[in-house]
């Protein structure tokens, strides 16, 4: 066809950028070392067509094979300036509901350290797709919002004083049913690069990732050290206050030590973190360099016995509460001081743990929950009705479960990863689901694996076929609000002999703070509050539940929710969207999680 022309015409102009992926096989563990923030402002456009992908703007051709100029339809520099990191919705009004395709760029400059560093160029999350370029090449693809991903981009850049590389990113964040989470979710779909971009430098042969845990029965540490670049040699892992220094030699990338330790078990009462350094030490005649990471590690124990779990040997209940991602004038980017205000929050209510509902929040939560004792609950975004039987949904959805996992396995605070919430028990959703459930232990033997199942409201059961793969049964249930005869959950409760502990992860109901009227009125704090009371009053008779997290901390936004209480959000917060007024079912909280907790 002598008149084709690919951007035109071609409507899978997106299969050439999937064909190099970022993934958690080419993750690599950024915990334990510095790197230098690409962060500030950005060159920003949307792409509502997506023509940077269609057409190759980012190779950047600006001259005909003849040598003259060509009428390019991009320009760099002469576009907006926006905020890295931030969601694009909430940085233009004219962009809140934008869902298309943005194109971030900007330039940096490298004169590498050492001869042979690996340069690696790191996403801590970009919503949803993101198409990396880096000199007019392509670098790869990433799926999923809420997971790191990272390039090594040595072969592509530009070294020396005055080397200019240019960094183009297509983030598009279209909602599809084949996606992780799907295009109906009860939260708003932020777009955006809202998470911290890095530069990291790396000797060619350099420690990958590391995962330090307690072994089973204590006594011993066991750390599990992988190494990128081809690296043989030796390994070691010290623990100074601890007074341990152990060795290994290098096979298959990977080395696997046993230290004998009695660390003091971090906990939420003595949040003990240990300082950790790991070194790679090549072998004899080879002349490279080593490397070595620092990070901050709690040791502890989770397990469950029957209908209990217990934190180092002790019976826990889990005092917590759901929070989303979500504030009014950041969206989904987060930051150190905005984590502490709601772990403070969290505290002030007696609590002692948080359900991260429904996707991965940023890598900076756990490392604080750690340092400040909280327990969390993480979750990956299979979230009501995936597209179970196509396989490359699965691919998505296994890929941001190990991301997360990869991500946060060394954190103290995360005892529970989530496979999913609020699925429908077909055949399908059954073998993705337990095959996430296979995945997440593989990758950590250490923690507890749990999903929010549904309850059977026919035979007013819990019963869902995936809890046999689970550790712990998650149950979502609205009972006084969705469905108004409150008399059921009592009945469930009562019907149901489940085997393993069964944690409350959702219940509640909206309210508009400072709505009054009677304990009747739908949307008035009134009728939350005595919710509240009424579902605490059944839990307590309950002996197999092991915890709570009530629906939810605060008022979020959600294009679902539209009568003139809502106007855009989920009013079932505990506090108002402003993070401040708190509505009187949060002390409903405060006051059992008190009784709880030893009459605080
Ligand atoms: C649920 C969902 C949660 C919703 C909530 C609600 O069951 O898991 O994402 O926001 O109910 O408010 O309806």
């Amino acid at each position: 066809m002598a008149n084709y022309q690919s951007n035109i015409h071609n409507s899978d102009y997106e299969a050439e950028y999937l064909e190099i992926r970022a993934g958690s096989d080419s993750l690599i563990n950024t915990a334990g070392r510095g790197g230098e923030s690409l962060n500030g402002r950005w060159n920003f456009i949307p792409d509502w067509y997506d023509t940077l992908r269609r057409a190759h703007w980012y190779r950047d051709v600006r001259l005909s094979p003849a040598g003259l100029p060509l009428p390019c339809d991009w320009d760099w520099e002469a576009w907006d300036r926006i905020k890295v990191p931030a969601v694009w919705n909430l940085e233009r009004p004219e962009l809140y509901y934008y869902e298309s395709t943005g194109i971030y760029t900007r330039t940096f400059g490298y004169i590498p350290k050492d001869e042979g560093e690996r340069l690696i160029l790191r996403f801590e999350g970009a919503s949803y797709r993101a198409s990396v370029f880096l000199n007019g090449i392509l670098a790869g693809s990433h799926d999923g919002a809420s997971t790191p991903f990272n390039f090594d981009i040595t072969a592509l850049v530009k070294r020396g004083p005055a080397a200019e590389n240019r960094i183009i990113v297509a983030v598009d964040a279209r909602r599809s049913p084949y996606r992780i989470p799907t295009d109906n979710t009860d939260w708003f779909n932020y777009g955006g690069l809202y998470r911290d971009v890095l530069l990291y430098r790396l000797p060619a042969r350099h420690i990958k990732d590391w995962f330090l845990r307690l072994a089973p029965g204590g006594g011993k540490i066991l750390a599990d050290i992988y190494l990128g670049g081809g690296a043989g040699g030796q390994v070691r892992v010290e623990i100074p206050e601890l007074g341990t220094v152990a060795e290994g030699a290098v096979r298959d990338s990977r080395a696997c030590l046993e230290i004998e330790a009695k660390p003091v078990l971090w906990s939420p009462e003595s949040p003990k973190l240990y300082d950790v350094q790991i070194d790679f030490i090549p072998q004899g005649q080879d002349a490279a360099p080593g490397d070595r990471i620092r990070d901050r590690i709690g040791f502890r124990e989770i397990s469950v016995r029957g209908t209990d779990i217990f934190l180092n040997g002790k019976k826990v209940f889990l005092r917590g509460v759901c929070v989303h991602e979500d504030h009014i004038k950041l969206g989904k980017t987060t930051n150190a001081a905005l984590i502490r205000s709601v772990i403070r929050d969290l505290k002030e209510m007696n609590g002692n743990y948080l359900r991260l509902a429904h996707y991965p929040h940023d890598g900076l939560f756990a490392k604080i929950a750690d340092e400040e004792g909280v327990l969390l609950w993480e979750e990956t975004p299979v979230y009501w009705a995936v597209a179970f039987g196509n396989p490359p949904t699965y691919g998505d959805a296994e890929n941001q479960l190990s991301e997360l996992i990869l991500r946060d396995r060394n954190r103290a605070s995360v005892i529970i990863w989530s496979v999913g919430n609020e699925n429908a028990d077909t055949d399908d959703r059954l073998s993705f689901m337990s095959a996430l459930v296979k995945k997440a232990r593989s990758l950590d033997d250490s923690r507890l694996v749990s999903a929010a199942c549904l309850i059977d409201h026919e035979n007013l059961l819990i019963q869902d076929r995936l809890a046999d793969f689970l550790d712990i049964i998650g149950i979502n249930e609205y009972y006084g609000w969705y469905d108004p005869d409150f008399g059921k959950l009592p009945r469930i409760l009562a019907n149901s002999q489940p085997e393993k502990p069964v944690l409350i992860c959702e219940f509640g109901g909206g309210a508009r703070q400072g709505q009054r009227g009677t304990a009747d009125d739908l949307w008035t704090e009134d009728k939350q509050k005595a919710l509240y009371e009424k579902q605490v009053e059944t839990f307590k008779q309950c002996p197999y539940i092991a915890g709570l997290t009530p629906w939810i901390l605060y008022d979020f936004r959600c294009p679902r929710r539209l009568n003139r209480y809502q106007e855009g959000f989920n009013r079932k917060g505990l506090i108002d969207a402003d993070r401040l007024t708190r509505k009187p079912a949060y002390y409903v909280m405060r006051q059992f999680y008190g009784e709880i907790a030893g009459g605080k």
